[in-house]
């Protein structure tokens, strides 16, 4: 049988996009402890102590804190987890999300 050979035009090299990012914000409030902030940012968002205090003192201190950049997918399910963490206690927790420029 004939081999096909197939070689990229520069249409199709052109339609290859990396895809866009989108930012995780941490939202302040005044209810959630930080003790409990600080579990949820390492056991979703993988941080170490140190990173996840750092984080919860910036979004307590300035209202909010972008913690991370993942594809669109990665970014709303690890937010819709992370919230839904804080809510499972009863904190008004809140991580969101939004396209980077
Ligand atoms: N402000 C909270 C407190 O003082 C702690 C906190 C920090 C809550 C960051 C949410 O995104 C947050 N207990």
């Amino acid at each position: 049988m004939a081999e096909i050979i197939t070689t990229p035009t520069t249409k199709d090299e052109m339609k290859v996009e990396r895809p866009r990012l989108h930012k995780v914000i941490l939202v302040n409030d005044d209810y959630t402890p930080r003790e409990f902030v600080v579990i949820v940012l390492k056991a979703i968002f993988r941080m170490s102590e140190d990173q996840a205090m750092r984080v919860m003192i910036t979004a307590h201190r300035r209202g909010a804190c972008v913690i991370a950049v993942y594809t669109k997918d990665v970014a709303e399910a690890k937010a819709t987890h992370a919230t839904d963490a804080g809510r499972s206690k009863g904190y008004p927790l809140l991580f969101t999300t939004e396209p980077e420029e």
